[in-house]
């Protein structure tokens, strides 16, 4: 990885990917892109950034060829949840997007991320120990797009010989951007009411178990995934990840350990619940384990702790 194009970089999980990258490979090294253009943003004065809408594969292509970039991190995507009250836009923007940084991809010959999702399962696929290679049938637009992106990416690497390389992410939790349009952004919200109200009204049912990871390692299992042993990968999108599954009692249970008077109630939204529940309760990682050395650092508490500590001083800085 020399020069790396990111698209949706101001997203939740680019806002952070790109200024790891941009440590790690060099600030100039690292191209954000990302249809909206904020002047004042850490990621567009910190390196090279330009405007791209995903679905434009001219300008793409220019931008790529521009930059001379040898790998494509392709992230801009509608969530479960929007895509779910939007469904057709999201079928043009996740698979029209992803069809676009392929091709650049194949024509550059440039190395390829992109995240796939728990939301690539579905109610049919076992909930527990949910395997590499299971039964995949969602039933959500997110889901649907994620499984045939995941069945593009494998056919991109044995068309046409493309170094595609994906994850199966779970819900991500960040201090950093708030995730917009997910099922379980509940997981990062809850401690922003938690600090500021000391209360949080939950969407999702009491129960409801989801695969979660901190931001931190799934940074990480990217650039390790990238930098792996291409002969060592089984498989080419995508790899389950997890760090650990919880249902939100857990969450608010842990978040009483540092604020002992939380009080969590429920208003249960019944689109988002319906999509929790028709994903696995906890995932399989072994094969990433195996193939490419896949470990995690924070669980549920150590997670919870650093959030609360890193919230509050971004919180009181908004302040001052
Ligand atoms: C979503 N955060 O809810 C995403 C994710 C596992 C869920 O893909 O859409």
């Amino acid at each position: 990885m020399k020069n790396i194009l990111v698209t949706g970089a101001l997203g939740q999980i680019g806002s952070e990917l790109v200024m790891c990258l941009r440590d790690v490979y060099g600030s100039d090294q690292v191209i954000a892109t990302d249809i909206r253009h904020v002047e004042d943003h850490p990621i567009v004065q910190s390196g090279p950034y330009e405007v791209l809408d995903v679905t434009d594969a001219h300008r793409m292509h220019e931008l790529a060829k521009k930059y001379q970039v040898d790998t494509i991190m392709h992230l801009a995507a509608l969530l479960s949840a929007t895509a779910e009250a939007k469904p057709l836009l999201a079928w043009n923007l996740n698979m029209g997007g992803l069809v676009n940084a392929l091709e650049v991809a194949r024509e550059l010959e440039c190395q390829f991320f992109t995240p796939s999702s728990i939301g690539a399962f579905g109610p049919s696929t076992p909930k527990k120990q949910t395997g590499q290679e299971t039964i995949q049938r969602p039933t959500t637009m997110y889901g649907v797009n994620k499984v045939a992106g995941e069945l593009l990416c494998d056919y991109y690497f044995h068309k046409f010989g493309v170094d595609t390389r994906g994850v199966r992410f779970p819900g991500l939790i960040s201090y950093v951007a708030p995730p917009g349009g997910g099922t379980t952004d509940y997981a990062v919200d809850i401690y922003y009411q938690a600090i500021q109200q000391r209360a949080y009204t939950c969407y999702i049912a009491e129960g409801t178990y989801m695969d979660m990871m901190y931001m931190p390692d799934a940074l990480k299992a990217i650039i390790d995934l990238m930098e792996a042993d291409p002969s060592r990968l089984r498989y080419r999108n995508a790899y389950n990840v997890t760090a650990m599954s919880f249902q939100p009692g857990d969450v608010a249970a842990a978040i009483r350990q540092y604020i002992p008077d939380f009080v969590m109630s429920y208003q249960v939204d019944p689109v988002r619940q319906a999509i929790a529940e028709s994903w696995p309760d906890a995932i399989d990682a072994t094969a990433a384990r195996e193939d490419w050395g896949f470990t995690t650092e924070y669980d549920l508490s150590k997670m919870t702790e650093d959030m609360l500590a890193k919230l509050r001083s971004k919180l009181l800085q908004k302040v001052s």
